[in-house]
């Protein structure tokens, strides 16, 4: 019963989680640390062949048997099939859920996932270009998210596993210098969803080597 979680301390680990956190779920976490190339490991490889976490492992799939699952979006689905939980059945809420949850898989995530690779490039001259177009278009996102959440509560109206998505890459903004004083219906929405005990708890989940 229990899910085998594999992780790192990133906003694309902090997905599933946050996403396990608040839907009870039992879970072990395997910590892949990307730093040591532990994702390249061949027994990774084998449910994540992509090299990339996080992935996980449900002994009880449904075929009966274990099944393991990569791509942080289809986890994420997988979960809300499973457990019916934050994975709205209205077809109207349902659309909203896939589109917000593709917006981050698409956008907001590859962006500012630049952001931070040439924000740690040592060389300025070398940066620059890749700095100034991806800071611009990352602030064009959370614009676009400001928008959306002006209007509604959650992405969805109601809390999805769209939120769970998109909140771990907003978690990053200090990283990707973006101040959420700028967008306020983001910043609401954010201080809103870390306040969850669910949400903390799957911050606070070590997804490190001690
Ligand atoms: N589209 C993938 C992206 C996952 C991803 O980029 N994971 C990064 C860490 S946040 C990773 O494992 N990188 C290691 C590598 O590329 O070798 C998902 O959403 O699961």
């Amino acid at each position: 019963m229990t899910i085998q979680l594999y992780a790192f301390d990133t906003p694309n680990g902090r997905k599933i989680s946050v996403a396990l956190e608040e839907m009870a779920l039992p879970y072990e976490v395997h910590v892949v640390d990307i730093n040591q190339d532990e994702q390249f490991d061949p027994a990774f490889l084998k449910i994540s062949p992509n090299n990339k976490i996080p992935a996980i492992v449900d002994t009880e799939g449904p075929a009966g048997g274990p099944i393991s699952v990569f791509e942080s979006g289809a986890i994420l689905i997988y979960l809300g099939e499973k457990t019916g939980q934050f994975w709205p059945r209205d077809p109207v809420t349902h659309v909203a859920v896939l589109e917000w949850l593709m917006f981050q898989m698409g956008s907001f995530g590859p962006i500012p996932g630049q952001v931070h690779h040439f924000i740690a490039l040592g060389n300025h001259e070398e940066r620059r270009y890749g700095l100034e177009r991806f800071m611009a278009e990352t602030r064009r996102l959370y614009g676009v998210m400001d928008r959306r959440l002006a209007e509604h509560e959650y992405f969805a109206g109601v809390l999805s596993i769209a939120d769970f998505a998109i909140l771990p890459w907003v978690w990053r903004h200090p990283r990707h210098q973006v101040d959420l004083a700028d967008f306020a219906h983001v910043q609401r929405w954010y201080q809103a969803l870390m306040a969850r005990p669910g949400v903390a708890r799957g911050f606070a989940v070590p997804l490190r080597h001690a």
